[in-house]
């Protein structure tokens, strides 16, 4: 046995006991006669205490191995206030499971900063921080929320292909592939099978997604593949009803993550959750706000990364961290969006202090409308067949959204740039590890 308690899982029961602890070798302190190494696991730290007259031969071991090495430790669990967790070890029995290499890439616990690809080029060992491991304990925090709430709403939980014949969210964003003798695409988003779903009778779908998007510029919050919740819900009577179900799933993750004390104590970082309803603004409400704070946008234009900002910053002054913005241009909204009139759509978007966070709209559910806007948007329906067969043979009413994984973490834990949230993140000069 490699290991019978983690660090933060000792007790006072446990002292004076033998105990077997596993991990990295963080920090080795040898001061001659006595040593003290820093041993991390996933739980945190604790302190193995050493001494060199009592066995001579485990502290040559022990003392000569190099940082990060991987080891296990029996030996004696004595109470002491003045160590970290309020106990020591004292080495009994030695297992050397992995030496590390050195000098290491990357420092785990350096005061300075390694630059943000060193950091990523050896991210198995940036990973090992505690910061970066709070990062995605709270992802899985949240994402577990997900499911806890959206399954408590009677969603379903739903795969769906990766490879596909027709780009969904417009042509130039998309990764080509060789699929056999045909030409493929990698899913910007699972748009187009959502909806086909509606024509099923599941009623309501979720999937955690992942999202591939050749989009060329190399941003904070641009990644080339990510995840997002989508969602996709029938028999609804307005976009309004798809709103109700995304703010309720924020504030649910919100909440979830404001119970991960540990983590957000090690990332410094205090979240209070959201009051529910959130605000709701009309585009044509935001041109005339970003207008008058002195910003070029016109209307029917989509917002820039600069208007969204200044935005966040209105709405922050009006107290609102959280927004829909609703009643978007028909002409700014992707095909599939119902229209509102002539000119508005009924899709909408949820930022979070000044950036997007999720998408989404009531669909159309009527072939020939959709066939319209098709071509109003330059799409050819004969490249959208097997998704518009979906829409022939009974399909109701419907609406869902899109909504980031990693900008909501971003945003939630006011981290600056999204690659931090993603594991191993893939940009536009990144594709390894
Ligand atoms: P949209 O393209 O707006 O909508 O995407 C939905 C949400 O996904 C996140 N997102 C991204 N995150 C990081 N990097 C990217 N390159 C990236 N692209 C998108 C954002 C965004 O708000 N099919 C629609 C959704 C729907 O209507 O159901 C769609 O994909 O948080």
């Amino acid at each position: 046995m490699y290991r019978s308690h983690y660090s933060k899982d000792v007790t006072k029961k446990d002292y004076n006991k033998s105990i077997t602890v596993a991990g990295w070798i963080e920090d080795i302190r040898n001061i001659g006669s006595i040593a003290f190494i820093i041993l991390r696991d996933k739980r945190g730290t604790l302190q193995l205490t050493v001494l060199k007259k009592k066995n001579p031969e485990l502290f040559e071991k022990l003392t000569s191995l190099s940082r990060e090495s991987v080891i296990s430790v029996k030996g004696i669990c004595k109470e002491n206030e003045k160590v970290r967790n309020d106990y020591e070890i004292l080495p009994e029995r030695l297992e050397i499971l992995s030496v590390a290499k050195a000098p290491l890439p990357l420092g785990v616990v350096d005061k300075v900063e390694a630059d943000f690809d060193t950091r990523l080029d050896n991210r198995f060992i940036d990973l090992r921080k505690q910061k970066n491991q709070a990062i995605f304990t709270i992802r899985n925090a949240v994402i577990a929320a997900v499911h806890k709430y959206l399954q408590s709403q009677d969603f379903v939980e739903v795969h769906t292909p990766k490879i596909t014949a027709s780009s969904s969210e417009g042509g130039t964003d998309v990764f080509k592939l060789k699929y056999f003798e045909k030409e493929a695409f990698l899913a910007q988003s699972p748009q187009l099978y959502k909806q086909s779903l509606m024509a099923t009778g599941l009623d309501r779908v979720y999937e955690i997604a992942w999202y591939f998007r050749a989009e060329e510029h190399n941003t904070r919050r641009h990644l080339n593949e990510s995840t997002a919740v989508d969602l996709e819900m029938a028999f609804i009577n307005d976009e309004e009803e798809v709103m109700n179900v995304l703010e309720n799933l924020v504030y649910n993750m919100w909440k979830k993550a404001s119970d991960c004390k540990n983590e957000l104590k090690i990332l410094v970082k205090k979240i209070s959750v959201p009051e529910l309803p959130f605000a709701r603004i009309v585009y044509d409400k935001v041109v005339d706000k970003l207008q008058d704070r002195n910003s070029s946008i016109e209307w029917g234009q989509d917002l820039g990364t600069d208007d969204e900002r200044l935005l966040g910053d209105i709405m922050k002054e009006e107290g609102a961290e959280l927004y829909f913005i609703t009643k978007y241009p028909l002409e700014s909204k992707p095909f599939y969006t119902m229209p509102k009139g002539d000119k508005y759509s009924r899709g909408f978007d949820l930022a979070c202090k000044g950036i997007e966070i999720a998408s989404g709209s009531q669909r159309i559910h009527d072939v020939k409308l959709l066939e319209e806007r098709m071509k109003a948007c330059d799409l050819n329906p004969e490249d959208f067949e097997s998704y518009l067969k979906a829409f022939k043979y009974g399909m109701p009413p419907h609406g869902g959204f899109g909504f980031g994984i990693e900008r909501f973490l971003m945003e939630l834990l006011d981290i600056k740039n999204i690659r931090e949230c993603i594991l191993f993140p893939r940009d536009r000069t990144r594709l390894t590890p």
